[in-house]
């Protein structure tokens, strides 16, 4: 089997959810390590590789590929090993509701809250001409203005109410999969389970409020069944250099 180059953080969020697919598949990786609280995903040998400045991205026979969902698919259509994707079509389908959902909606909303809890106490620490050179360094707008947004005494409370209920809701959509079967689509695991469980895995802990043993008893057994699974304990096991925790 060709083996590929994986650049990614710890095993968390977007990087987690590549890493998973990769150990699922048992495809053999050299793994490149970005450290993100020292912004390598800055620095110009990354920015050649991803011109955004962000984990992940692969390189597979020479070309380079980001976008964490897409990555998942590629490596699941062009090596062997366990399918990741559902071959019924409407399955497929599903599937791929799924990791848009997560792409479009659950990632950002985290992401977002998680910015509102942890950027303004990093920002304290750096003096005001130290955080305009670390903005300047960023290639992708939007990420600059959610840095000053989160600096500045963090986002409205509008959007704080839209982006916990969206996750509260995520949590019931979840809840609601799986009364139906073991995995998020249709009878097998697959690239849904993978991308949900990156960003869902951290939530007992985090939004325990309402992610717990009675709101949500199915999610709860599904993360458990999750991490047990060899590719995704082997993921999860990667080093964590950071200590950063999704
Ligand atoms: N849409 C991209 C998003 C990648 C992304 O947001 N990566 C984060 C880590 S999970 C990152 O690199 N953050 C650092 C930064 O943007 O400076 C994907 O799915 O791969």
């Amino acid at each position: 089997m060709d083996q590929v180059d994986l650049f990614h953080a710890e095993p968390g969020s977007n990087s987690l959810k590549v890493l998973q697919a990769i150990h699922e598949k048992g495809v053999p990786f050299t793994s490149h390590y970005i450290n993100l609280t020292k912004f390598e995903q800055h620095d110009p040998a990354y920015l050649a590789i991803n011109p955004a400045g962000q984990v992940p991205a692969l390189c597979h026979k020479g070309r380079i590929l980001t976008e964490s969902t897409v990555i998942n698919e590629y490596i699941d259509a062009v090596f062997d090993g366990t399918p990741l994707r559902p071959s019924d079509e409407f399955e497929r389908a599903q599937m791929r509701i799924w990791t848009k959902y997560v792409d479009e909606v659950f990632r950002p909303a985290l992401s977002f809250l998680a910015w509102h809890r942890v950027i303004p106490g990093m920002v304290a620490s750096l003096s005001p001409e130290e955080f305009e050179a670390k903005l300047g360094r960023i290639p992708l707008r939007e990420k600059r203005d959610k840095w000053r947004l989160a600096a500045s005494g963090g986002f409205a409370e509008h959007y704080l109410a839209t982006w916990r209920f969206q996750l509260e809701d995520t949590a019931r959509r979840i809840e609601a999969a799986l009364a139906e079967g073991d995995w998020l689509v249709g009878q097998a695991f697959s690239l849904a389970d993978i991308a949900v469980f990156a960003m869902a895995i951290s939530m007992p802990r985090t939004y325990s409020e309402f992610v717990n043993a009675t709101a949500t008893p199915r999610m709860l057994d599904w993360l458990e069944r999750m991490a047990a699974r060899p590719g995704v304990a082997a993921a999860l096991a990667m080093p964590n250099h950071s200590g950063l925790q999704s």
